[in-house]
């Protein structure tokens, strides 16, 4: 092999063992550089008669031309591979499932909310809020609740900062005080509309307040905080065959069976007088037979009508009280209270 020959091999082998851009460049100037090989050998050409200078010119031209082609080569297959290699690095499994956007969806108690602002909505109810945080007197001594009944103690009610000894702050027992709130607001937009005490003419007091409410209680059934709804319906001539009625309604609508019995059993309430525990009882399902306690009722005490700016000899009506947990435990038949709030989302998802 003549000299030449073996320059090319050799930056052959050179150029195949750089396994980097740069170092294939270095390789390169071993042979194309300024005291590269081919160069050296131009270099020598000086001493050459002419006609040697031309065959000779053309052989180192020759091997010059080979090196570069294979110089070339190596720089396009380090690029190729270099390519591939972020190709793959950056690859996409375009057969993973896609990531979804995980929708939400109401609470059951919302559910249950929702449907009964609707029911009582279609009969004529307006839908009141108010204040978690109460005083003592909307909570309390408004709606006829003596000053040593146990529900005022410590030991059932959760008391809070502000207010003074006499008129504490607390958690809401019951929503009866947006009731309250309700009505006195309603008698006095009437007055001040009229521009008169006069309160013949005023339309009806309907209204219900469903809300979070809060008694000292914690165990399988009870929650510290759980769901209310009350109703009211004050006007004239306001019975209980209207509380029945409305109730009866409201139950079948409500659970969707129209073979639904509801019995009116004698109880006893502070804020009414007669006092009624409503119970249940479904023809159909798991629960046919037994009756279920559902709600308490009466018709409003006087002294109730009087604390909502109302003349007990004028006016008169009933109140009723349900617990929304429960009803939605019946709805659904969930046999757990805690289960509601644990935020578990396998048995949320359930009510989309
Ligand atoms: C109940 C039972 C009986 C009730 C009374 C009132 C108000 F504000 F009108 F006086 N609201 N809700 C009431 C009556 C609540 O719950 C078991």
């Amino acid at each position: 092999m003549n000299e030449l020959d073996a320059i090319v091999d050799s930056a052959r082998v050179a150029f195949s063992q750089a396994a980097t851009p740069a170092a294939l460049e270095n390789a390169k100037a071993r042979f194309l550089g300024k005291t590269g090989s081919i160069t050296e050998l131009m270099k020598g050409m000086a001493a050459l008669s002419v006609d040697e200078k031309k065959s000779r010119g053309a052989a180192i031209n020759l091997a010059k031309q080979a090196i570069e082609s294979a110089l070339n080569e190596r720089r396009q297959a380090l690029a190729d591979a270099e390519l591939q290699q972020q190709l793959q690095a950056e690859a996409l499994d375009v057969t993973l499932p896609g990531r979804v956007r995980g929708q939400g969806s109401l609470h059951p108690v919302s559910l249950t909310m929702e449907r009964l602002e609707a029911i009582f909505g279609s009969m004529g109810f307006e839908v009141a809020q108010g204040p978690e945080i109460e005083a003592d007197w909307y909570n309390f001594t408004a709606l006829n609740t003596p000053e040593d009944h146990p529900a005022r103690s410590m030991h059932d009610t959760f008391y809070v900062e502000g207010g003074s000894t006499k008129t504490p702050n607390l958690l809401r027992t019951h929503t009866s005080p947006v009731q309250v709130r309700h009505a006195l607001q309603h008698v006095q937009s009437y007055k001040t509309l009229t521009g008169s005490d006069d309160l013949t003419g005023m339309p009806e007091i309907r209204v219900i307040a469903p809300g979070r409410t809060y008694r000292v209680d914690s165990d399988a059934t009870h929650s510290p905080m759980f769901h209310q709804c009350e109703g009211l319906w004050l006007g004239e001539n306001i019975s209980f065959k209207d509380l029945k009625y409305l109730f009866t309604e409201f139950c079948r609508t409500f659970f969707e069976s129209d073979d639904l019995v509801l019995r009116f059993r004698p109880s006893f309430f502070p804020f009414t007088e007669p006092s009624a525990e409503i119970d249940i009882q479904f023809q159909q399902g798991p629960l046919a037979g037994r009756w279920l306690e559902v709600a308490g009722s009466g018709q409003v005490h006087p002294n109730v009508v009087r604390n909502m700016g109302l003349d007990p000899e004028q006016y008169i009506g009933f109140a009723f009280g349900m617990g929304l947990d429960r009803f939605t435990m019946l709805r659904y038949g969930v046999n757990d209270l805690r289960l509601f709030f644990d935020g578990d989302l396998r048995f949320l998802s359930q009510f989309r």
